[in-house]
């Protein structure tokens, strides 16, 4: 089954999002394999916006992501980047769709709640930058047989 790495952002915690954003996952059917409150240092900030380095709102974004706490998570399940991906919306939160949490819980593409990765490579390298193997658990849910065939 595959791993993804969703961050909820520092604007999710501080609206009192993360319990609806976590039930979006589990009620999907996702499992929750690691799961840590924590701080943005600087420099794991511009590591993971590296791509971006060069952008107008590169700076602004290191900012906005260090303001306050974020909760790092990695899910897991059947095609679980391109999924979390379509369950999160587009980058926009006006041009994405409703019933997605950036269309439902926000506005601005610069307060837009997660992040998740936007492809297997990049899951993986985001995991390991934030759990080592240690804290990831692969556990057993009951409920796996009605949830896969
Ligand atoms: P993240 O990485 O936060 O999940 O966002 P996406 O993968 O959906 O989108 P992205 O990499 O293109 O953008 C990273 C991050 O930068 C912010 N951003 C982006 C911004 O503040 N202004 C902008 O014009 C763009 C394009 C939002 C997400």
């Amino acid at each position: 089954m595959e791993r993804t790495f969703l961050a909820i952002k520092p604007d999710g915690v501080q609206r009192g999002l993360i319990g609806k954003v976590i039930s979006r996952l589990e009620e999907k059917g996702f499992k929750l394999i690691a799961m840590k409150l924590m701080y943005l240092t600087n420099e794991l900030a511009e590591k993971h916006y590296g791509e971006h380095k060069s952008k107008p709102f590169f700076n602004g974004l290191v900012g906005f992501i260090t303001s306050g706490p974020i909760v790092a998570m990695v899910w897991q399940g059947k095609d679980a980047v391109s999924a979390v991906r379509k369950m999160m919306g587009k980058t926009n939160p006006l041009e994405a769709e409703i019933g997605t949490i950036r269309g439902d819980f926000a506005i601005d593409i610069g307060r837009n709640v997660v992040h998740g990765s936007d492809s297997s490579e990049s899951a993986k390298r985001e995991i390991s930058i934030f759990f080592t193997e240690k804290e990831i658990i692969d556990w057993k849910p009951e409920i796996q047989k009605w949830l896969y065939e």
